[in-house]
């Protein structure tokens, strides 16, 4: 799926665009050195299930280029976005999320960010509620 120049690839598009940001754990899972539920994935991005999850169904999306989060996305990442926010959709329908279901993003210290490799939270199999905490 991913060869090791696109990989290569990946790397320099990342550095010339964001620096060399430090390597995360999501760094490992796209690597596949650290053993991850992937559910998705194709030349993009992956799609696998939180390893805590908070609901029935929670599934992260994460982009195989380390944009450490998304207030430091740049606007010309406006398409890699989108596509995101499109293979959540359609993982969520795979997942059978037929009543709906929550995405989140959490971005830095006010949005409560723990890993800085930006990820689409998917939440779903139960009711949500609102205000969240
Ligand atoms: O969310 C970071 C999320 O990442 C949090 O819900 C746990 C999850 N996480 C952390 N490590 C792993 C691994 N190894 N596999 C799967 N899920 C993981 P944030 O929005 O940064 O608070």
């Amino acid at each position: 799926l991913c060869t090791k120049s696109d990989e290569v690839r990946l790397a320099e598009e990342a550095s010339r665009k964001y620096g060399s940001p430090a390597p995360t754990i999501f760094s490992r899972v796209i690597d596949k050195s650290l053993p991850a539920d992937i559910i998705y994935e194709d030349e993009k991005c992956l799609a696998f299930r939180d390893i805590t999850p908070q609901a029935p169904v929670h599934f992260l999306v994460i982009p195989r280029i380390p944009i450490p989060r998304i207030s430091e996305a740049k606007d010309d990442d406006a398409e890699l976005l989108g596509h995101l926010l499109v293979v959540a959709k359609n993982v969520a329908k795979k997942e059978s999320l037929h009543e709906g279901y929550r995405v989140v993003i959490n971005d830095g210290k006010h949005g409560a960010q723990s890993v800085y490799h930006l990820h689409i939270h998917v939440l779903g199999g139960r009711q949500m509620t609102w205000p969240p905490g």
